[in-house]
């Protein structure tokens, strides 16, 4: 007989929301375990959770540990996934592998949405999303967060997808994927480091309270089995030029170094934050948290 797996573990803390209803905020781990430097990672991940919680929801940051899937992290597990040199980066497809072979993974946008939603999770709050890569008509490499994201019922609030991609490509397959996208307070959309990427949105938000009647809307037409995008641009973007060089120098270095795959995106964000004399670590933290605090207002204006 082949093994049977337990259901994913809940922490206490969103034991104790799910059980009164109170509203929750799924966090992804991709951003501390291969987003962020150490050990800033792991402050960053904690104050996030803090900002969740002094907002009036309930923080599920969300991860694979030792084959056990996770929905909310103890201390010590959000130090493990942050410090761990063993913690690998799981997109949906590789949850049951690792899960199976009792590895430990952090998840990315797309395994993160999913397990959200497996646990009756409707609200993620992420850094930026992943897309369509440049170059992407030559080496296919389009993030599978966008495909995860277009089957599931989420609302993801992010800065707009990573100033890395083809951001007008990634737009186009937002569009065919059927997954909405708003700006929050900005027909501006987001890009990442970025608060402008230079494309302009068709629908523009200005409270949560106007992004949960968008939910509410969308389950009442049915139209809730894609994601919707909040796009919340950064307060303090990193200087456009210093960007520019930066972004440059990262992808000569990628293709002269051959980095494929699940690697490319992590590369270029250590590049980022080793030759942009912590600029794009500071708004990677501004983002993280700003998009966290919107998240937990939509949650709480949702009662989800
Ligand atoms: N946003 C960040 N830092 C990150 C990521 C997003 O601020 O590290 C991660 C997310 O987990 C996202 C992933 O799902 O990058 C996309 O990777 P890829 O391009 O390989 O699909
Ligand atoms: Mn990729």
């Amino acid at each position: 007989m082949s093994e049977t797996f337990p259901a994913v573990k809940y922490s206490d803390e969103v034991l104790g929301a799910r059980r009164v209803g109170s509203p929750i905020v799924a966090l992804e781990s991709t951003i501390i375990s291969h987003g962020l430097p150490r050990p800033t990672n792991f402050d960053v991940a904690q104050e996030v959770e803090e900002i969740v919680r002094q907002r009036g929801a309930t923080p599920a940051t969300i991860a694979v540990l030792d084959g056990v899937v996770h929905i909310g992290l103890s201390a010590i597990q959000l130090r493990d996934i942050a410090n761990r040199d063993d913690i690998l980066k799981a997109s949906s497809r590789d949850l049951a592998i690792a899960v199976a072979r009792k590895k430990s993974s952090a998840t990315t946008v797309a395994a993160t949405a999913h397990l959200a939603v497996l646990c009756g999770i409707h609200i993620f709050a992420t850094g930026g999303l992943g897309g369509v890569h440049r170059g992407a008509g030559q080496s296919f490499d389009e993030s599978a967060d966008l495909t995860a994201l277009s089957t599931l019922d989420i609302t993801v609030i992010c800065a707009g997808v990573k100033s890395i991609l083809d951001v007008g490509a990634t737009l186009e397959r937002l569009e065919t994927l059927a997954i909405g996208v708003v700006g929050y307070r900005t027909l501006a959309f987001p890009g990442f480091y970025l608060t402008d990427s230079g494309f302009t949105l068709e629908h523009q938000v200005e409270s949560p309270k106007a992004i949960a009647s968008i939910i509410s809307a969308r389950r009442a037409l049915s139209t809730n089995n894609s994601a919707l995008l909040v796009a919340n641009p950064v307060l303090n973007q990193m200087e456009p030029s210093l960007h520019e060089r930066v972004l440059a120098s990262g992808l000569a270095l990628a293709s002269a170094q051959n980095i494929t795959g699940k690697d490319v995106t992590p590369f270029l964000l250590e590049h980022f934050h080793t030759h942009s004399n912590g600029e794009s670590l500071r708004v990677n933290i501004e983002l993280i948290k700003s998009n966290a605090a919107l998240a937990a207002d939509i949650a709480v204006a949702s009662a989800l």
